[in-house]
């Protein structure tokens, strides 16, 4: 899934994305589609018009240019120029549309994911300690992103990136387990990220696959989902089992940009080590949805403020 070509693009005399909000940035960005080698976008609009079973793709050899230590919290200001933000907005804008979620990162729409200590043993991005269990992104969220991007600009050695897609697990699952999949017996509780002190609630109940049946879309996250009877239950720990035996997975290294199409594959991150010293692994991501019209009156911009719990 390796692609390695260098790509080039202007310096920009920014020296942080603040001095732009998020929508000028993501104009000035998708202004830039165009700078972006033929190759490249080729591969782009294969993945999205023909979107591949394995569900990612793997751009490798980008810029990373000179970087800062490794900001010790996602929103920490860096002296960090806005090359590498403007490149992956450029990318994610030629899949769709680039969002943010308020409580991610308070709208960030290129977020920091970097290791922070009081979050080092949670499911969520920036834990490091644990393993990071496979989840859809935003399972819970009606507006999830359909396509995340992460640009590595520092790795880790012990990091990887897991990944499993449904077509790697369907041909694995009696079709008795796939029918349960198939119906909503299935709800989704809010990651407590979302709930800025209001209390959880689980999510209508829906099904985890949808759509055609030779070729499914999947929602699906080990941590937060739950069956809702015995049967719904089983099947949900049979297609984690199976996702887990068919994964695959990349330890990300600077300038590979991996793309994930979010309605086919899960993902994760196995444990590694923070030393939390400006030299831990950094990468910055993106959102995309396809339509920008569905979460109107949910969304400021480009952030999307969907409210969760009670
Ligand atoms: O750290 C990673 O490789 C992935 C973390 C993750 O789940 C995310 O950024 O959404
Ligand atoms: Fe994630």
């Amino acid at each position: 899934m390796g692609l390695l070509v260098p790509f080039v693009v202007r310096l920009w005399n920014i020296h942080s994305n603040r001095l732009l909000d998020d929508v000028a940035l993501v104009r000035l960005a998708a202004e830039q589609a165009f700078d972006v080698p033929a190759v490249l976008r080729t591969q782009l609009d294969a993945f999205r018009n023909t979107p591949p079973p394995a569900g990612c793709l793997l751009l490798r050899g980008l810029p990373v240019g000179d970087l800062p230590p490794t900001p010790p919290e996602p929103t920490v200001a860096t002296e960090k120029s806005a090359a590498t933000e403007i490149r992956l907005l450029t990318f994610a804008s030629l899949l769709g549309e680039p969002v943010g979620y308020l409580p991610e990162h308070r709208g960030d729409v290129v977020q920091n994911i970097v290791p922070v200590k009081a979050s080092a043993s949670r499911q969520t991005s920036t834990s490091s300690k644990v393993n990071l269990m496979f989840h859809t992104e935003a399972a819970f969220h009606p507006h999830r992103p359909r396509y995340l991007l992460l640009y590595c600009l520092r790795g880790d050695p012990q990091a990887r990136t897991t990944i499993a897609s449904i077509h790697g697990a369907l041909p694995h699952l009696p079709q008795d387990v796939i029918d349960v999949l198939f119906q909503p017996l299935f709800r989704c509780s809010v990651d407590s990220s979302y709930l800025d002190g209001r209390s959880n609630v689980l999510g209508p109940a829906l099904p985890v696959l949808s759509g055609d049946v030779a070729n499914p879309a999947m929602v699906f996250d080990e941590d937060l989902m739950v069956g809702i009877d015995e049967e719904a239950e089983e099947a949900l720990h049979m297609l984690g089992t199976t996702l887990t035996e068919h994964h695959g997975g990349v330890v990300l290294e600077p300038g590979d940009l991996l793309v994930i199409d979010n309605s086919v594959v899960v993902h994760g991150r196995s444990p590694f080590t923070a030393r939390f010293d400006g030299t831990d692994r950094w990468l910055q991501r993106a959102f995309v949805v396809e339509d920008l019209s569905a979460s109107e009156g949910e969304r400021t911009g480009r952030v999307i403020t969907t409210v969760f719990g009670e």
